[in-house]
């Protein structure tokens, strides 16, 4: 059983390859929802969305988000009607979205419409939210504090990030299935996600960084940051808002507690004594993964990596 921790896109593109190089069955994914919003009355997982319609294969892999082929005519009538229309709702996507908060208001959890979503697209892998408790990603910029949505899509991360909050974490708990799944796995990957916003949630729900320490099973994360830059998003931003680096010796350090192996891109071949001195294994291959086959040879890597710390 390998257990993965994914935010969006990037794991998105991990996932895809794992699920071809070993039984999808086999497969458990934690996903953030500290990205989550209410929007237009509707509970919005973008994390876990981008996940599962990625392992169904109808994810729209351009835009790294939504579904492929969607149409917007309901985001323009919203529009019209004057309600706030930054967020790029697809047609198709919406009805995602209806069908999770009408079960939601039935009083059934996150988990379980989680589940009945993944059934529903004939998705193989078990997908877990990290909690079933309401937990949102805020800010703290020079302008305001923004939840994490407005701050990325509406404002284009165009604040300077002074600082981050998960609000609500103190009082959630892990979804059902998420400590035992990090207990139970044989092999952990941490995607290749922002450290700070996608897995930096998961890792701060009670009891999620704990159970990673002491679990038996080995643990390997991939790098989002190669060769000083990030791969996808605002991880660079967020990094030096909270005072890091932006390097792949900072994605060691943020982990190194729980971490046996960072999986680093060549480009950062000269930082691997540093690595190595914090002290972490490390291994360097090529992490970035513009084709099917890149994704499914780093996938490969990954449970190399996971087989090498197995004694
Ligand atoms: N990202 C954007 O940059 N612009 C959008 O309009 C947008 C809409 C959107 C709709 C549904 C969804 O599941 C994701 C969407 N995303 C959009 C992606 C999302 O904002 C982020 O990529 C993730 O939250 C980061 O993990």
């Amino acid at each position: 059983m390998i257990v993965a921790l994914a935010g969006g896109v990037g794991a998105s593109k991990l996932l895809f390859g794992l699920t071809r190089v070993m039984d999808p069955a086999d497969l458990t994914v934690i996903v953030n929802t500290a990205d989550d919003l209410i929007l237009h009355s509707l509970t919005i997982c973008p994390d876990l969305d981008t996940v599962t319609y990625t392992l169904a294969g109808v994810a729209d892999i351009t835009r790294g988000w939504g579904i492929e082929d969607d149409s917007f005519h309901a985001l323009d009538w919203l529009g019209r009607y004057g309600r706030e229309n930054w967020f790029n709702l697809g047609d198709r996507d919406l009805a995602t979205h209806l069908h999770r908060s009408a079960l939601l208001n039935d009083g059934r959890t996150l988990t379980e419409v989680t589940d009945l979503i993944r059934r529903a697209l004939a998705v193989r892998a078990t997908i877990l939210p990290m909690s079933n408790e309401r937990i949102s990603t805020i800010v703290l910029t020079d302008y305001e504090s923004q939840p994490f949505q407005t701050y990325l899509v509406r404002d284009s991360a165009r604040h300077t990030v002074r600082g981050v909050i998960f609000d609500g974490i103190e009082r959630a708990q892990p979804a059902p299935g998420v400590l035992e799944a990090i207990e139970g796995a044989d092999g952990i990957i941490i995607c290749p996600s922002n450290p700070i916003i996608s897995i930096g949630p998961i890792l701060a729900v009670p009891g999620v960084r704990e159970t990673l320490t002491t679990t038996r099973a080995p643990i390997v994360a991939i790098s989002p940051v190669v060769g000083g830059r990030s791969l996808k998003g605002p991880t660079d931003k967020l990094l030096t808002g909270l005072g890091h680096d932006v390097s792949t010796l900072s994605v060691g350090r943020l982990y190194h507690d729980f971490l046996d192996l960072l999986l680093v891109d060549r480009l950062d071949a000269d930082l691997l004594p540093d690595i190595r001195a914090l002290p972490l294994e490390v291994r360097a291959t090529d992490t970035i993964m513009h084709s099917p086959e890149r994704k499914i040879a780093l996938a490969k890597e990954a449970l190399a990596c996971l087989d090498s710390l197995v004694d």
